[in-house]
């Protein structure tokens, strides 16, 4: 038997939350086009025959210096030591190479035992060229093991990646039983699920601006039931968050609703409500 924590390193909207849903079958972490989706290092755990992939998901990597953007990125990096392996993921079409510069430099000041890899992923939007460019512009540093270009979202290229990688995990007892995909609390989850769906459907600063609390959960035989407020700061973003006749609020519920019921296996009752509030109160 094989297990170990498999650390996702990369920059902001890279797919590392897309990869480690599609690598454990089920949504288990946001993912959004909009950047800083995820905001903690979330663990997830696949079992493929006699090996425990323990997946570590973390927020974007930035190189710019804001105080939330240092935030994630030091989140992101508080896991390093505790890594048997570190996917570095990398947006193939992207021709921004700072944040993998910070990554670089991180992962040969920190003291860590893992083996690091390269992943250029999203190759099902770029050409060959773009690809083997990529390989040559990162491919020559002594840190990478290997490179695997694939897809998150299709799924190229991730199984063999799998494959590759599984020997670099260590011969180690089984840590968690195979119903386990989910690590983080319920509620949290359930926060999480809602704050994806909300950022799917407003713009330009709302999300950010934006939090989700989950306030109440009741279980009986046949559901659970989930009181949840998302607090905005301005009249304005209310106004936006709710849409016309309330039904942009009503969408958010609605596919709120239904990914955890799928999720849970159970039906779902979701009351959402909107909640004007002081920043620092939320
Ligand atoms: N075409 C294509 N799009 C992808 C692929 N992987 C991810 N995406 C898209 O890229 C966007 C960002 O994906 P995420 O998985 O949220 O990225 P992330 O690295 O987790 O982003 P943060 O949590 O903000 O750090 C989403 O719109 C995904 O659908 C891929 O292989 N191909
Ligand atoms: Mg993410």
């Amino acid at each position: 038997m094989k297990s170990g924590i498999t650390l996702l390193l990369g920059a902001t909207n890279s797919g590392k939350s897309t990869l480690v849903n599609q690598i454990v079958g089920k949504r288990v972490s946001m993912v959004s086009r909009k950047k800083q989706s995820t905001t903690f290092n979330q663990k997830a755990v696949k079992n493929i025959s006699e090996v425990e992939y323990i997946l570590q998901d973390t927020p974007g990597i930035y190189s710019a210096k804001t105080k939330i953007s240092n935030k994630m990125t030091n989140t992101a990096f508080s896991s390093i030591d505790e890594a048997d392996l570190i996917l570095v993921v990398v947006d193939s079409g992207s021709t921004k190479n700072s944040e993998i510069n910070k990554i670089i430099k991180t992962l040969s000041d920190v003291p860590h035992r893992a083996k690091v890899f390269l992943v250029l992923n999203k190759i099902d939007k770029v050409n060959k060229e773009t690809i083997l460019q990529k390989i040559n512009d990162l491919g020559d540093m002594d840190l990478f093991k290997e490179i695997f270009p694939i897809s998150a979202l299709t799924g190229e290229g991730v199984e063999e990646m799998l494959g590759f990688i599984k020997k670099y995990l260590p011969d180690a007892e089984k840590k968690y039983s195979n119903k386990k995909t989910l690590f983080i609390k319920k509620d949290v989850y359930y926060t999480e699920v809602t704050r994806e769906k909300v950022y799917d459907r407003t713009h330009k600063e709302i999300p950010y601006e934006c939090s989700v609390t989950t306030d109440k959960i009741s279980n009986s035989k046949s559901a659970i039931t989930i009181h949840q407020t998302i607090h905005v700061h301005r009249k304005s973003h209310k106004y936006i968050l709710v849409g016309n006749k309330g039904s942009n609020l009503k969408i958010i519920g609605e596919t709120s609703r239904k990914e955890i019921s799928k999720f849970m296996n159970k039906k779902i009752n979701l009351f959402l409500f909107v909640k004007l509030t002081s920043p620092n109160k939320s």
